[in-house]
Parts: structure tokens; sequence; C-alpha cells
């Protein structure tokens, strides 16, 4: 199989929850400090989250952090486009993360088969065409804004109903602009226009993102409300590489909610947490809960 069918087969993976390996390739990402910013410290991460089982990695050049500035379009392309040649010369499944339909595209002729777009398409117009005209997988988040404004637009009425019917809206329109449902994957945006206890609401409801009736991806991995567990009000949260623990926490709990892929870090304690959910499963008795079941 190809990196382009390897991708397909795994839109249509229901047996198990697949990970996503992070590969920032930024100077200011909050999670990882910047530590890959140079493109062979990228690659060779990229090698290592292979390595430590992860069934995407997912390239990004633009920093989401809350208040982060744009890069331009060049310095995207700087970033990113070298890193996934070399990871896609390795047979790499490789995910672009970028609101950006010249990254997307770029990347995608460079070797990457899935677009990860935080704002679902809604960043550039351009985005939604030319992905369903190249009948890629799509992951679309929700999203109400660049992170320069996003926390100054967490308001909700109920977070959970909010952010389903946003969503909802997002997967009509996306199917209107000619994705095909089987390439769609939605992602409810922990962190993205939300407060901590946004976060954890959505959370406690991962079940209720299957009615939305397609794959759902969850990137909780390192983020700031995590941070803050077991921290004072006035205390600093704990810094984003000592966020592992909780994240594999979140993990755990989106593979028993039936959660299609969760993106993370660290890829091996993901791997290993989730293969302890698989082997419970594996010996569960016929009468699974509906997410659980075999759809096909
Ligand atoms: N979070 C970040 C970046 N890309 N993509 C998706 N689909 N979902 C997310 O939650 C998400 C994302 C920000 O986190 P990072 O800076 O640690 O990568």
């Amino acid at each position: 199989m190809n990196a382009a069918e390897l991708s397909a087969a795994l839109l249509g993976e229901r047996e198990r929850t697949l990970v996503m390996g992070v590969v920032n390739v930024t100077p200011d990402s909050f999670s990882d400090g910047g530590e890959w910013f140079e493109q062979d410290a990228a690659v060779a991460h990229g090698r290592e989250v292979l390595a430590a089982g992860a069934d995407i990695v997912d390239v990004g050049g633009e920093s989401t952090r809350p208040g982060a500035e744009r890069p331009s379009v060049e310095e995207e392309l700087r970033r990113v486009v070298p890193v996934v040649t070399a990871l896609a010369a390795e047979g790499a499944v490789i995910s672009v993360d970028t609101m950006r339909a010249a990254v997307a595209r770029a990347a995608v002729d460079a070797g990457a088969t899935i677009v990860n777009d935080v704002s679902g398409g809604l960043a550039d117009p351009g985005m939604v065409p030319w992905v369903a005209a190249d009948r890629l997988p799509f992951i679309a988040m929700h999203w109400r804004g660049h992170s320069t404004s996003m926390q100054s637009r967490a308001h909700y009425d109920d977070v959970v109903d909010d952010v389903c019917r946003e969503l909802a809206e997002r997967r009509d329109a996306l199917l209107r602009g000619g994705i095909e449902a089987h390439n769609l994957v939605l992602d409810p945006g922990l962190g993205f226009a939300k407060n901590a206890d946004h976060n954890w609401a959505l959370m406690a409801a991962l079940p209720a993102l299957h009615d939305l009736g397609h794959p759902v991806l969850l990137g909780a991995s390192r983020k700031t409300f995590l941070g803050r567990l077991g921290r004072g009000a006035d205390e600093a949260p704990r810094p984003a590489a000592e966020r592992d623990v909780e994240t594999t926490a979140t993990s755990v709990m989106a593979a028993m909610a039936g959660l299609w892929c969760v993106r993370v870090h660290d890829v091996a304690s993901t791997v290993r947490a989730l293969s302890v959910v698989q082997a419970a499963l594996d010996h569960a008795p016929a009468d699974l809960p509906d997410h659980l079941e075999d759809t096909d």
C-alpha cells in the first residue's frame, strides 16, 4: 500500500483508536518550546514518533498558541515542505497541519496525504475547493478565529451543545463544498476559543461527538488546562513537557469513548496506554456499547 491508500484505510479504521504524532516545525510552539525548530531535528523527531508507533505524523509550521502571530506563507513553506519530503520518503502517513491552501498543496506535492486544518476551511477560501477536487482526507476542527483573538471568543451558553452545533454546521458546509463524507474527520478543538472549564466539559462529553456522524480526532496533548491540574489558582501551570501523564489519561478517555484518533506529542506513552484499553476491549463481552460495535 502506498501512503495515500494507507491513509484511506486509516480513515476507515474503527477497531482501535489511532495515534497521530505531532512534529511542530515552529520556533514558538507552546508545547515543545521550539525544540524541533531546526529541520534536521524535526525530521529526526518525526522518525522517533514513527518508531514509537504513530499511525500518522502531523507536520505543522504555524504555532496556534494563544496570541501567536502568523508566519508568512513563504516561511511556513520553508518550515514544512522539507520535513514532509524527508518523512514521506520513509513511507510515513503524513498530515499537514495548516490553514493555508498553498501550504497544504505544497505539502501534498511533497508526500502528505491528509490535510489537518484547525480552521476547518474557514481561514482560507481556497482550501476546501482544492481539498475536494483532490479528494483528500480533511480534518476540520471547531474554530472561531485566529490565535491572536481566539480567547476573547471563548463564550458559550452550553459549550458541548454550541460546539456540536457549530461543528455540524461546518460539516454540512464542507460536504456541500464537495468534500466526500468518507474523507471528513471532525475535532472539537480543545483550547481553541475555550477556557479550561470548556475543555473539561467537552472531555466529559466525548461520546456525544459520535452524533456528528464522522470519525473524531482529539487534540488534548500538553494543553494548558492539563498543566493546571494540581496547581493553585495563583501558581503557574506545570510546563508543557511535564504534562504527558495527564495527556495519556485523556488518550485513554478518548479510546474508551471510541474516538478515531488522538493527536499527541509523546507517542510512546499513548501507544502503551492505548494497548491497555485495547487488551481490555478484546476481552469485553459481545454486547458492546454502540460506538464500539463494528459499524461496517
Ligand atoms: N492543536 C494544535 C495544533 N493543531 N490540530 C487538530 N486537529 N486538533 C488540535 O487540537 C490541534 C491541532 C495546538 O497544539 P500544539 O501547538 O501543541 O501542536
